[in-house]
């Protein structure tokens, strides 16, 4: 017959069990144990005046990365002209920070005809393209999905995410950043990553 001494040893380790598993749940529930890979990592490109450009760049201060591409119809130019109108909401403190579009259509995106569209927009906004392996893994490292259709002239369009990666000054992903807001608000949220 086991000792009261031992029976307290027992259920005190099977309470301890228990509750190991109750917050191992909890965590794994609540995606603070999940294994979901973070988004982004060290990146280098080349920039719309066909100068280097790389995760290093933006190093000391905060800013937005977004995929996409130049003969985009609609999603593109909309969240372009969006992001413009936080830039100028900034006024000064646009010097602070950046706003990287990087194509998914590097075949056709080349760093002139990056530059040549950006001229439509506000002058912060920078463009990256580069050879098609290395954008496909910059791609897979902020999880962006980008797949060509193609059209019956033998052209094609792309199908793609549109996340708006916030990154702070050391490079790490803060949020997908929210433009369905007034500019001055998600300006007034960029400030405060500077
Ligand atoms: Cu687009």
């Amino acid at each position: 017959m086991a000792s009261p001494t031992s029976k307290i040893f027992y259920v005190a380790s099977a309470l301890v069990v228990a509750l190991a598993i109750f917050i191992g749940v909890f965590l794994f529930a609540t995606g603070q144990f999940s294994s979901a890979k973070p988004v982004g990592g060290p990146f280098k490109l080349t920039d719309d005046n066909g100068q280097p450009v790389s995760d290093a760049t933006f190093k000391g201060e905060p800013y937005l990365i977004y995929f996409g591409y130049t003969h985009c119809p609609d999603v593109c130019p909309t969240t372009l002209f969006e992001l413009s109108e936080v830039m100028k909401a900034l006024g000064k403190d646009a010097d602070r920070t950046a706003v990287l579009f990087v194509t998914i259509d590097p075949k056709r995106d080349t760093a002139a005809v990056m530059k040549d569209y950006l001229s439509n927009f506000d002058h912060h906004l920078m463009g990256a393209t580069g050879d098609p392996k290395t954008v496909r893994a910059v791609e897979k490292e902020f999880n962006v999905f980008a797949q060509k259709v193609p059209a019956k002239d033998g052209d094609y369009s792309m199908n793609h995410s549109s996340e708006i990666y916030l990154m702070d000054k050391q490079g790490q992903f803060v949020e997908a950043f929210n433009l369905k807001r007034k500019p001055k608000v998600s300006a007034a949220e960029l400030r405060q990553y500077m």
